[in-house]
């Protein structure tokens, strides 16, 4: 058994860094190699690791004390070892040490204006390091010096900066990728500056595997020494980098109570916790239930909701929405807002249709187990029709994709005393108008006494609103998610319509489908509507 010192090894040029986070406390046992504490200077964060195992006896840096090449970090004891053997650890960790420091600048492969091609650096000892971050994109213009990507080992985040200033016309790593020395980073069209020209990957020094050559290879290329952390992201070690990216928390969104705001592990466990138990919500989790929840319009950039205190003005009365209000308005909004939604208006004679309905009801007017045929019916079956015309009206988006239904379930828009719901007639295709007609009264009476299960109102494919039995000429109904269309019909007036000889009176019904411009088209929108009023206009084309 004997006591070493630990001692901070060779960094290159860097002269004083800043001790950032402790690793280790009294009384750990160390592995060889294992971190004692993170460094920092104002281009690179670095981790000192041990070079023996053995047990930590004392700390002898503190949080924010400035350290440089022989600096005593720690005492150890370790198992086998006189104290004569003691200073030899320091060029042992020196040449284990994260070598940030010893980065050549990026080589550059041309001297005169053109494509250049940008290579990974001489970043000393370190092998198949990772690509973490890319920090530009093709097309960027970018400054000398500007950082290109970071890359990461497990000892040392670095960002490797251009030594060229120029346009990005190609990227040739991606994230994720390992990189070496010499590799090659991206071609730039620019120009190289004379002092920036002259290190090649040639005329960069030989890595520094051994203490003794690690100074003067980083005091023989220029300054271009890889940063800590690309601008705007958050401080923290490699090591916590990767817990972090283990668990998938969002850095930039962890408080850090290190040093200057730094992120240690243990702030990404606590709100690794705090998400878990519901107390913090990512801002990716956020920004998803925003929209739903109506929110203030922050989230999607807008200024915030007026807030009046309009009894300023006059006497008020405050009442709570009703639930059903609350979500549906949470719904509309939330449609409002993400779908490009367009409405065509159209008309369309039903005057033959109308006299049928009348005379149907009429027919069965001394059957008290007929139930009244309603315009709805009819439209909820014509719907059906133009629905299996134009397939895409009765699909849904789902990523990238369509996903087409073969079944024909429609909702109707009901009129509530506690707000908008909205019951579904399932497979309309398979009923007939009878049938329709009874079910649409059963859902709406059970609509407006508030005792519709979520399975009757779950599972359509399109929906129709109608405002028949009130009034109105036209209006912009709003798309009923995941749907891709909705109708809306307003009440039926008699017009006057040109026959080629004279004006005859038609009963005339207004139309306004409003659809998704990223599913539907314009052209579809409009003859979808032709078709749907072709069929209106005489009913007997659904058996076309
Ligand atoms: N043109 C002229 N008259 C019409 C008509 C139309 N387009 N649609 C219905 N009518 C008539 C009916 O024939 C009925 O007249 P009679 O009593 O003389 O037979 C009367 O208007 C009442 O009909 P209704 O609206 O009660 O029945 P319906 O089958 O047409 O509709 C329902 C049922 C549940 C859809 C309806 O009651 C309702 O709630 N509508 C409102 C939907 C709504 O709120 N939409 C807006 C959503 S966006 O906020």
């Amino acid at each position: 058994m004997a006591l070493i010192e630990v001692i901070v090894p060779d960094i290159g040029d860097f002269d004083e860094v800043t001790v950032i986070e402790l690793m280790v406390k009294v009384g750990d046992t160390v592995k060889a190699e294992q971190s004692l504490i993170t460094v920092e200077s104002d281009k690179a964060s670095m981790e000192i690791p041990c070079s023996q195992a053995g047990v930590v006896k004392e700390i002898k840096v503190a949080l924010g004390a400035k350290v440089k090449q022989g600096s005593v970090v720690l005492m150890l004891e370790v198992v086998g070892a006189s104290a004569a053997a003691a200073p030899a650890v320091a060029p042992t960790a020196a040449a284990s040490a994260p070598v940030a420091a010893a980065a050549a600048p990026v080589a550059v492969a041309a001297v005169a204006s053109g494509p250049i091609e940008v290579r990974v650096p001489d970043i000393g000892d370190f092998k198949d390091v990772s690509v973490i971050e890319m920090l530009v994109k093709v097309g960027d213009t970018i400054k000398l010096e500007q950082g290109l990507i970071t890359v990461e080992s497990d000892k040392a985040a670095m960002e490797i900066p251009s030594s060229v200033a120029g346009v990005v016309k190609e990227l040739k790593v991606k994230l994720g990728d390992t990189v070496n020395i010499g590799d090659l980073v991206a071609i730039l069209e620019g120009s190289v500056p004379a002092a920036a020209a002259a290190p090649a990957p040639a005329a960069v020094a030989p890595a520094t595997a051994a203490p003794a050559a690690a100074a003067p290879a980083a005091a023989a290329v220029p300054a271009h020494v890889p940063g800590a952390a690309p601008l705007g992201l958050p401080h923290a070690s490699p090591s916590v980098r990767k817990f972090a990216r283990e668990l998938g928390v969002p850095l930039n969104e962890v408080k850090g109570s290190g040093l200057k705001g730094r992120i240690t592990d243990s702030d990404v466990q606590s709100f690794t916790r705090s998400v878990m138990s519901g107390a913090v919500q990512t801002l990716a989790a956020a920004a998803q239930a925003k929209p739903a929840s109506g929110g203030d319009g922050a989230g999607l950039g807008l200024i915030p909701w007026p807030k009046v205190d309009f009894a300023k003005f006059g006497p008020v009365e405050r009442k709570e929405m009703s639930r059903i209000k609350k979500i549906s308005g949470a719904n509309l909004l939330r449609n409002a807002v993400l779908i490009p939604a367009v409405t065509n208006h159209d008309d369309c004679d039903i005057t033959d249709l109308e006299a049928f309905r009348v005379s149907t009801n009429k027919e069965n007017e001394k059957n008290p187990n007929a139930a009244k045929v309603t315009m709805l019916a009819f439209l909820i079956k014509a719907c059906v029709a133009a629905l299996k015309k134009f397939p895409e009206f009765n699909s849904s988006l789902d990523g990238d994709a369509l996903v087409y239904k073969n079944y024909w379930h429609i909702g109707f828009a009901a009129d509530t005393p506690n707000g908008l719901m909205v019951p579904v007639i399932k497979d309309a295709d398979k009923k007939g108008i009878f049938q329709i007609s009874q079910e649409m009264g059963e859902l709406a009476k059970k609509a407006r006494d508030g005792k519709l299960s979520p399975a009757e109102m779950s599972g359509a494919t399109f929906t129709i609103s109608s405002l028949g039995g009130i009034g109105g000429r036209y209006f912009t109904p709003i798309i009923n998610a995941p749907e891709v269309a909705i109708l809306g019909v307003c009440r039926s007036t008699i017009e006057p319509k040109w026959d080629g000889k004279a004006f005859q009176p038609r009963l005339t019904l207004p139309l306004s489908l409003t659809w998704d411009h990223r599913v539907i088209d314009g052209a579809a929108a409009a003859r979808f509507n032709v078709y749907l009023g072709q069929i209106l206009g005489d009913f007997r084309r659904v058996l076309l």
